[in-house]
């Protein structure tokens, strides 16, 4: 595909995935919108038209919770294709929701939406009304997901880390007791996708206890802080988080709002605590298992992520490349979302190798912010090559390039319009 095509057809997936003010991730198999993935297709929107891009966020928001709480699906209208529906999580509200959320990275997209718009009015009062709910968002993370101010906030469900079955997760996931009252369920993913391609059935068995886990605690969050057999840091989230404070912070300061020290103090806190996260010998940044304390050592695209947030010292940058390196000797294709040298490195299986453009993004705007645009532009064009080769799949094969999951993917359609124009 040329590129003008290729541009073309990215805008196209974008309108054949628009329902309405909100962008499906793919038809079939994702048909309700997603909370990181309306983020990253707000600024594929963004190239093409303002105004549409600024209703992906003010529709995500719909979903909204009364304590701040930003869900990482909203149901807006029934769809059969996809499990688990509104039903099974038992949510009453309208429009019904997920009962979890997922790295948020809205706060750090509207700054930047605001800093592109070609309509400034449009922009600044969209961030304006915005702003307000974004706080409520990470006042509910500080509150109710870090109530002692570790710096670190507590994930209760691999889907929060929107890195569903890494390998990262797998010993905290294994210590989740499979519910022997679980009620029976039918997977759709596999059926709209290679079951070698996705999770396995032991996984979503796991996966499908915690939300009765959730639903017997009321959705309590300081309850489930206590009594969720699955609890994790998750650097997808603290990193994002972080940065997302960073520019909420700067946006309060620019619209005037005045959270500034409230923010700067959380800043404070979640900067010791992701570099707490460090591994000297490794040369890299390991989740963490909050259920143990222990140190989750396997090396995942996340790990990369404190470039992103910001945290990281000029030193441990450095050994962060170095270890980047090292991964891309292994693999045609950066970022694999796990370390290649890992015997749980599967090239094919969702998070457990593939290659995701949106994590991709993440990783190289921190890169060249550390002043390292070589590696960012190396991940760059491997990112546009996946796609000119393969399509707009949901994800990539790193040795092959070939391409994985769900196609005509929306994030990974608003990623190819972000970086190629
Ligand atoms: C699922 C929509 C979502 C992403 C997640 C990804 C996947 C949904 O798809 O989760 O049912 O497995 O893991 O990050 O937001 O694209």
């Amino acid at each position: 595909m040329q590129t003008q095509e290729s541009l073309e057809e990215a805008r196209r997936v974008l309108r054949a995935n628009d329902r309405g003010g909100f962008t499906i991730p793919t038809a079939g198999l994702y048909p309700f919108q997603w909370l990181w993935d309306a983020g990253f297709t707000a600024l594929g929107w963004m190239r093409f038209d303002e105004p549409r891009a600024w209703a992906e966020l003010e529709t995500l928001f719909l979903g909204q919770w009364e304590n701040g709480m930003l869900p990482h699906i909203v149901f807006h209208r029934p769809e059969e294709t996809y499990f688990p529906g509104p039903e099974r999580w038992g949510v009453t509200r309208t429009p019904p929701t997920s009962a979890i959320t997922q790295p948020p990275v809205v706060a750090t997209f509207v700054r930047s939406m605001l800093e592109q718009a070609q309509d400034q009015a449009l922009a600044e009062a969209k961030a304006r009304s915005l702003y307000p709910r974004i706080l409520a968002y990470h006042r509910w993370f500080k509150r109710e997901r870090d109530p002692e101010n570790t710096g670190l906030v507590t994930v209760l469900h691999p889907w929060e880390t929107g890195a569903d079955n890494s390998p990262a997760w797998d010993e905290a996931l294994a210590r989740v007791e499979v519910d022997p009252a679980l009620p029976p369920y039918t997977r759709r993913d596999t059926a709209h996708v290679d079951p070698s391609q996705r999770p396995r059935q032991a996984e979503y068995d796991r996966f499908l206890t915690l939300l009765e886990v959730y639903k017997r605690a009321g959705f309590d969050q300081l309850r489930l802080l206590r009594e969720c057999p699955f609890r994790v840091a998750s650097l997808l989230i603290d990193c994002v988080l972080h940065r997302a404070n960073r520019d909420l912070l700067w946006l309060s300061e620019r619209l005037g709002f005045g959270h500034e020290a409230e923010i700067a103090g959380w800043l404070k806190a979640s900067q010791r605590g992701i570099e707490g996260l460090w591994d000297e010998e490794a040369g890299l940044y390991f989740n963490r298992d909050l259920v143990t304390g222990e140190p989750i050592r396997v090396g995942v695209s996340a790990s990369f992520l404190p470039l992103y947030a910001g945290t990281a010292s000029p030193e441990r940058a450095r050994r962060l490349l170095d270890t980047l390196e090292g991964w891309a000797q292994r693999v045609r294709y950066l970022v694999p979302s796990t370390d290649p040298h890992s015997p749980r490195f599967e090239p094919q299986r969702y998070w457990r190798g593939p290659v995701w453009a949106v994590v991709n993004y993440l990783i190289a705007l921190g890169l060249a912010e550390y002043g390292y645009p070589e590696a960012a532009l190396r991940i760059r064009r491997d990112t546009l090559e996946l796609v000119q080769k393969s399509g707009f799949s949901e994800y990539f094969h790193p040795l092959t390039g070939a391409g994985l999951g769900g196609s005509s993917f929306s994030w990974t359609a608003a990623i190819y319009l972000v970086w190629s124009q």
